[in-house]
């Protein structure tokens, strides 16, 4: 197995199914990654030991989600150099999502968290595709070819609606 580059943590099992989006993601881009539970007011010795940990491991990013009052990733950056990604999760305990992502967007100035979207899996493991591209051609070549893939989709759909509908474009 390669060196996992990116580091998927989540402060409950019950963000998998989310967090899972990041994973298949990296994995269609052909990025080697480690998933794991980490909770920041569970476990929080284990949280300040996987970020201590993280770089001297080999790890460039991680993407850390949780829901509700979600210290999590705010936690995890301030215990690192490294970039996190940040992902709302809208939990069980969550009031309706604003919670989870307030408490992730909203760091002070010094410890940024770069925040996706609710619910925003996929997005988390592409950006975090893009950060390992900075430093390997082959990640970058394949996010190329995933853009084209988007690109070459929506034209489809341009063609479809084509004479269906009036445009001048
Ligand atoms: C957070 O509380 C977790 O990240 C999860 O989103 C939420 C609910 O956790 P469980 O009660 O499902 O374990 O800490």
């Amino acid at each position: 197995m390669s060196q996992p580059l990116v580091g998927i943590i989540m402060g409950s099992q019950s963000d998998l199914p989310i967090m899972q989006e990041a994973a298949d993601v990296l994995t269609e881009l052909g990025v080697a990654f480690e998933l794991t539970i980490v909770s920041a007011h569970r476990t929080p010795e284990r949280m300040i030991e996987y970020a201590q940990s993280a770089r001297s491991r080999g790890i460039k990013t991680i993407v850390a989600g949780a829901g509700g009052a979600a210290h999590l990733p705010g936690m995890v950056a301030s215990l690192t150099t490294l970039p996190v990604v940040g992902v709302p999760v809208k939990s069980s305990n969550s009031i309706d999502g604003w919670d989870s992502i307030l408490s992730i967007l909203q760091m002070p100035a010094g410890i940024p968290v770069a925040t996706v979207a609710l619910n925003g899996g996929r997005n988390a493991g592409i950006l975090a595709a893009s950060i390992v591209s900075t430093f390997d051609s082959s990640v970058a070549d394949r996010l190329t070819s995933f853009k084209e893939q988007l690109k070459a989709k929506v034209l489809k759909q341009v063609e479809d609606v084509k004479g269906k509908y009036p445009s001048n474009f």
